[in-house]
């Protein structure tokens, strides 16, 4: 009798995601996602037998409700977890970063045409994400995402949209810069839709720590570390699709400048990159991408030259191994891939990576230099520290398989390889060793 009572109830659950309780409209959305990671040797070091086996269990459960015209609220909850024993992911401070649970990830009230004018409010907790997520990302790819607690106001009119934002407080967020509470995220973003699939934008951040939290302070004199960190971002990017959509481009630029805690920052980053559909029955892709990100030549000369990439969700831009951030690096991804049948997408990607600077610090995918305490090579020995004196630090083969069971159901199956590059061999001869990963994830929406 249960079952068929729950049976009936996922039945009309499914028949319709939406409906009305008084003047207000309520509509819901969900997924589950299970993805089992292997690890292979993560450290490089082939002294240490380091396998790891992650299960990994997200669930999100969104409403919707339209309370009268331009007026909704958005509540969604999720609740990550492991099977098999605890992820621990660390912050450069050896604090952990995940913890399992259930939390709030998105609560936001939103107002649609403010006293009838092109402008709208997103006010709560809510998802950030811009362009490619070089600097702002909603981090899907990890268990947790992320979100931020923001008051963003939007202004839309005809091709020209406009954000401005305020974000406080960085849930999940795997960079620690300090305490919380006195980090802020401010920005203004505008994009012109100058073509009918042709984007240009252009932005402002302002990245604020006016606590005197250290995050890693390589560049950073002693004795002077009380200074507030106030750090600039200039942007500009591009983006569209050409010739029937089947030529893609993007470019971006960013520039920073400001102060990081006592250190004056003039750092850049670029990436340019372009893909060709061959619109033929199996649909063949190609693609190049560059991606640099300036690095610091000098420890301790008030000097900082390491772009920061901000709150980036780097998982899709430099490698599926997340083992570089947009700094201090040099990337240079070819893309090749093809439908072999109409729901089955096969894609690889080979990366060469370097350092920009050999004396500044390898960033993995959170921005945090190479090292976390459950690595034996604790403190870091790849780039800064390891009396750097070479720039390959290796090559990353991505191969990826993803088959879409239906509308809702997708399933990813991925294999990478990281040849380690003299960077890790001046650090670890005569034991380094290439990496690898294996991924399998299954992810039912609605
Ligand atoms: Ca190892
Ligand atoms: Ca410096």
């Amino acid at each position: 009798m249960h079952k068929k009572l729950t049976f009936l109830l996922v039945l009309l659950l499914a028949s319709s995601t939406a409906f009305a309780q008084g003047n207000t409209t309520f509509s819901w959305d969900g997924e589950v996602r299970g993805q089992y990671q292997y690890w292979g040797n993560e450290d490089l070091d082939t002294t240490s037998d380091d396998f790891r086996n992650y299960k990994l269990l997200r669930t999100r459960l969104g409403v919707k409700a339209e309370i009268m015209e331009n007026t909704s609220v958005y509540v969604q909850i999720q609740d990550n977890r492991t099977a098999g024993g605890e992820f621990t992911v660390y912050n450069a401070d050896g604090s952990f970063l995940f913890a399992e649970g259930t939390d709030i990830h998105q609560a936001y009230i939103m107002l649609d045409k403010l006293w009838d004018s092109p402008f709208s409010l997103k006010a709560g907790r809510q998802e950030l994400h811009y362009g490619d997520g070089r600097l702002i990302g909603a981090d899907n790819w990890s268990n947790t995402g992320t979100a931020f607690d923001a008051a963003k106001l939007m202004f839309n009119q005809g091709r020209v949209s406009i954000d401005l934002f305020m974000a406080q407080l960085v849930p999940f967020w795997g960079r620690s810069f300090g305490s919380m509470p006195n980090n802020t995220m401010s920005g203004l973003y505008s994009s012109v839709n100058y073509l009918e699939h042709g984007m240009w934008d252009a932005y402002l951040l302002l990245y604020y720590e006016g606590s005197v939290g250290i995050d890693a302070p390589f560049e950073n004199p002693a004795g002077t570390i009380a200074d507030n960190t106030m750090l600039w971002t200039l942007g500009t990017r591009t983006s569209g699709m050409l010739i029937d959509d089947n030529f893609s481009y993007h470019g971006e630029f960013a520039y920073q400048l400001g102060q990081w805690l006592s250190s004056d920052v003039s750092a850049w980053a670029f990436s340019l990159g372009a893909g060709y559909t061959v619109p033929v029955n199996v649909a063949p892709h190609f693609g190049v991408e560059f991606n640099y990100a300036s690095g610091d030549d000098s420890v301790d000369d008030g000097n900082r030259g390491t772009f920061t990439n901000l709150f980036a969700a780097n998982h899709n831009n430099y490698g599926y191994m997340d083992q570089f951030a947009w700094q201090n690096m040099l990337n240079l991804k070819a893309t090749a891939g093809f439908k072999p049948v109409e729901k089955l997408d096969f894609h690889g990607d080979f990366h060469f990576f370097w350092l920009a600077q050999e004396n500044d610090a390898w960033y993995t995918n959170w921005g945090l230099p190479w090292y976390f305490p459950s690595r034996p090579n604790f403190p870091q020995k790849f780039g800064r520290g390891a009396g750097g004196t070479a720039n390959s630090a290796g090559n990353e083969l991505d191969l990826l398989l993803k088959y879409q069971y239906n509308d809702a159901v997708s399933w990813h199956l991925g294999f990478s390889h990281f040849f380690a590059g003299d960077v890790v061999d001046t650090a670890l001869a005569p034991d380094a060793g290439d990496a690898n990963w294996f991924y399998s994830q299954i992810k039912v929406g609605f």
